[in-house]
């Protein structure tokens, strides 16, 4: 690994009155010909597909059109490079690097760039980090892991690239996103030059994609530049006994500073991240790595969403790998945990389903129970934060005493659902006299997570979170625990907090 790469250079993106030609209008080719468009260039978009064929297709020619582009469409079309020698050539990923108009611009002097690239040129100053993924295999479950534990954390985060959202289009999307969580397919990494991930892996490399390539060789070269200009971790396999990865890691050109992480499913060493004791655990970012580690989840938080499934040897090493890179950039243990423990089928425990200013909200609609209820406050706490509880439903005959009295310092106020809330408000009184609790109306399910919801956003403060964790069963009021938590993301959602 070297460091010869100072921090890269801002780049900049003048394309105004630029020739421009983008091979390929699908997904990727259609989100860069428009973004171009938008800047003033004079696009040509190209695909081999015959006008007709599909009606995505055809609606993206008439949305280029609208903004000033034309494109050229079926299989002659696509096989030569139209008029003068354009500025840029930008490619989609399933175009093959040898194709005839690629070739013919790069012999034009034109500059040659994926819609990665151009994505990564888009961004603006402070634009949000990338967290990188590629490998052969168990790129999207790493990304879609990622990417729960970021938004566990907090973060406005988004899974984007060969997953399927067009990385122009996640760079551009008017929500903006805080980090986003990169799944980057080979193809897409050939004709990425100048990116930089804030922290990167390549989590295996098996034969796959020869022909477009042209070898194995140049396969892995391709996987291996997910390495190159990353600022702050470069994480390999370190259970790989042939050292691929690694490898790729000793000889990328990183930022000055970025650090090799090693993932194992045995006992990290220092430097790593690994299992002790059915337990995932940092080795890696945590200051007194020399002598201890930290708990970041359990075995058992990996299947989570699907208790008694059997547990994959690969899905323990996907984890550690999207631990890894969250952990690089600052996500807390408990967001590597939650994030685990709610991707991807883990819904209603503790999923973070909107923000609005400070305030985040938490669906915790799965703790049915007091017992369920007090761990997801706990957690609140833990982080330093306030809750406005959403709590109520049918008691069961359950008291809520302890749960209270555990939580009242936590508390900022109580909203009540449910017409069943005589023992929870005989708790209330008893234990946190000053919390002020407010009682929702209405008995549909809408009405009474509107309702809620109403309350809530009255009663938060910056800071605070608004946690749905209702200590009871919900079939008073709505179908299951599902139909309440998604409810309460509806409420949320129309209330116009971002998702
Ligand atoms: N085309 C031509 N000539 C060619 C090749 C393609 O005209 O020689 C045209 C096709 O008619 C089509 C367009 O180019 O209209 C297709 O472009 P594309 O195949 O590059 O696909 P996109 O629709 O832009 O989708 C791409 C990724 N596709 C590929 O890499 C093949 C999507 O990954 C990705 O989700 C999307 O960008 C957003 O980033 C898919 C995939 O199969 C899921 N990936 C491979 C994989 O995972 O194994 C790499």
């Amino acid at each position: 690994m070297s460091a010869e790469n100072a921090r890269p250079a801002p780049p900049d993106l003048d394309v105004d009155g630029r020739r421009v030609i983008v091979a390929g209008l699908g997904v990727s080719g259609a989100a860069a010909a428009y973004a171009l468009a938008e800047r003033g260039a004079d696009v040509t978009a190209l695909d081999a597909r015959p006008a007709g064929s599909s009606r995505a297709l055809d609606d993206a020619v008439a949305l280029l059109d609208v903004l000033g582009g034309s494109a050229l469409l079926g299989p002659e079309a696509a096989a030569t490079l139209p008029g003068a020698a354009p500025d840029l050539l930008v490619v989609s990923p399933g175009w093959r690097p040898d194709a005839p108009v690629v070739t013919a611009a790069r012999a034009a002097g034109a500059s040659v760039w994926g819609e990665v690239e151009l994505a990564w040129r888009l961004r603006g100053p402070g634009a949000a980090p990338w967290l990188c993924v590629t490998g052969t295999n168990g790129k999207t479950t790493t990304v879609t892991m990622l990417a729960a534990m970021l938004t566990a954390n907090g973060e406005a985060a988004v899974a984007a690239g060969n997953i399927g959202t067009p990385l122009v289009e996640a760079v551009l999307d008017p929500v903006g996103h805080e980090v986003l969580a990169v799944e980057l397919s080979s193809f897409q990494l050939h004709g990425a030059t100048t990116l930089s991930p804030q922290a990167s892996v390549c989590l295996n490399v098996a034969e796959d994609h020869v022909d477009w390539h042209g070898s194995m060789a140049a396969y892995a070269a391709a996987k291996a530049t997910v390495y190159e200009r990353t600022q702050l971790a470069c994480v390999y396999d370190a259970d790989d006994p042939e050292r691929t990865t690694e490898a790729m890691v000793e000889g990328a050109d990183v930022v000055e500073g970025a650090r090799a992480v090693g993932t194992t499913r045995g006992v990290p060493a220092v430097g790593m991240l690994g299992v002790v004791d059915d337990v995932l655990c940092d080795r890696a970012f945590v200051p007194e790595r020399a002598t201890s580690a930290a708990e970041l989840a359990s075995l058992a938080d990996l299947t989570a969403s699907a208790p008694g499934a059997p547990l994959a040897p690969h899905t323990i090493s996907n984890a550690l790998a999207a631990a890894a890179l969250a952990r690089a950039h600052g996500v807390t243990a408990r967001a590597v945990r939650d994030g685990l423990r709610g991707s991807p089928a883990g819904r209603h425990r503790g999923e973070v389903v909107g923000r609005s200013g400070d305030v985040v909200w938490v669906d915790d609609s799965k703790a049915t129970n007091p017992h369920a209820a007090a761990a997801a406050l706990d957690g609140v706490a833990a982080a330093g934060a306030r809750a406005v509880w959403i709590a109520g439903g049918l008691a069961k005959g359950a008291t809520f005493d302890a749960l209270v009295a555990g939580a009242k310092d936590a508390l900022r106020a109580v909203v009540l659902v449910g017409t069943d809330t005589g023992a929870l408000r005989a708790a209330l009184a008893a234990h946190a006299p000053d919390v002020p609790v407010a009682v929702t109306t209405g008995d549909r399910p809408g009405a009474v997570m509107g309702s809620a919801v109403a309350a809530a956003a009255g009663l938060a403060r910056p800071g605070d979170v608004v946690l749905l964790a209702p200590a009871c069963a919900s079939m008073d009021q709505f179908t299951d625990y599902g139909e309440r938590g998604d409810a309460f993301a509806a409420a949320v959602r129309a209330s116009g907090a971002s998702s």
